[in-house]
C-alpha cells in the first residue's frame, strides 16, 4: 500500500500570525493538504474573516485570536484549544512585524517589540505545544519562520535581523529538547516575498530592482512559494529532518 508522505490528514495545525501575508499562506497550504487549521491573530475580527474563507474554500477552521506575546494569553489560549479537544500537532511560529530604523533613532521600547513579537513568542508558543506534545506522546511539527536576515543583515532592520537570528539557534535548542520525543523542528527562510509588509519596497523602483537583480530567479516570491516547504516540513516525508533551515528564496542567499 503506497503511503502519502505529505498528507496531513488528521492532523491540526496552529498559525500564528495566519489572518492574512504569510500565515496566512502557509495555513492555507497546511490545510490544502488535509489538515484542520487555527488562525491566530491579534484581532478577534480578523481571524474570523480569514477563518471564513477558507472555509468558504472547505477547509476546517478554528479561531485563536490571542496576543502572542504576552505569556497569559498564550497559556489561556492553548487552555481553551484544550477545553475544546483541539490537538495542536503542528505548529508554524510565523507571527512577526518590521520595523526600518536606523538603530541610532531606535527606542528600547521599539527594538522589544520587535524581539518580543518575532522571537520571545516563537518560545512562549513553542513551549504550550511541545509541553502537550510531549504529554500526549505521539510527537509533532514545529516550524519557525526565519528570514534571509537569519543569515545575514540589512540596514534599519536591526531588530528583526537579531530576532530572525535568534530563530534560527531556537530552533537549534528546540531540537536539542524536544527531538528525542518525536518533536521535529526545523525552520523556512523565505526570502522577498510580496506581502503587506514588503509592499513598501515593492513600491519603491530602486529596491524593487536590486532584489529582481540580486535573486537569480529575477523576481519576488509569492506567498505560494513556501506551501510545498511547509507541507514537507508539516508531514511525515521530514520525520528525520531536525534542526534544519530551508531558504526559499530564489537563489538570493546563494550567490554574490
Ligand atoms: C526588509 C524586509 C526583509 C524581508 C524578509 C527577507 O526590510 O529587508 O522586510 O526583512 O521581510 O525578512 O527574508
Amino acid at each position: 500500500m503506497s503511503v502519502n508522505l505529505f498528507d496531513l490528514s488528521g492532523r491540526t495545525a496552529l498559525v500564528t500570525g495566519s489572518t492574512r501575508g504569510l500565515g496566512n499562506g502557509f495555513a492555507e497550504g497546511l490545510a490544502a493538504a488535509g489538515a484542520a487549521v487555527v488562525l491566530n491573530g491579534r484581532d478577534p475580527a480578523a481571524v474570523s474573516a480569514a477563518a471564513a474563507s477558507l472555509r468558504d474554500k472547505g477547509h476546517t477552521v478554528y479561531e485563536a485570536p490571542f496576543d502572542v506575546t504576552s505569556e497569559a494569553a498564550v497559556e489561556q489560549a492553548f487552555a481553551d484549544l484544550d477545553a475544546a479537544g483541539v490537538a495542536v500537532d503542528i505548529l508554524v511560529n510565523n507571527a512577526g512585524i518590521q520595523l526600518r530604523k536606523p538603530m541610532v533613532e531606535l527606542s528600547l521600547a521599539e527594538w522589544q517589540k520587535v524581539i518580543d513579537t518575532n522571537l520571545t513568542s516563537a518560545f512562549l508558543v513553542g513551549r504550550e505545544a511541545a509541553r502537550r506534545m510531549i504529554a500526549r506522546g505521539r510527537g509533532g511539527k514545529i516550524i519557525n519562520i526565519g528570514s534571509l536576515t537569519s543569515e545575514v543583515a540589512r540596514a534599519t532592520v536591526a531588530p528583526y535581523t537579531a530576532a530572525k537570528g535568534g530563530i534560527k539557534l531556537l530552533t537549534r535548542a528546540m531540537t536539542a529538547e524536544w527531538a528525542e520525543q518525536g518533536i521535529t523542528v526545523n525552520a523556512i527562510g523565505p526570502g522577498y516575498i510580496v506581502t503587506e509588509m514588503t509592499q513598501p519596497l515593492v513600491d519603491t523602483p530602486s529596491f524593487d530592482n536590486w532584489v529582481k537583480q540580486r535573486t537569480p530567479a529575477r523576481r519576488w516570491g509569492r506567498p505560494a512559494d513556501l506551501a510545498g516547504t511547509v507541507v514537507y516540513l508539516a508531514a511525515p516525508a521530514s520525520d528525520f529532518v531536525n534542526g534544519q533551515i530551508i531558504y526559499v528564496d530564489g537563489g538570493m542567499l546563494s550567490v554574490l
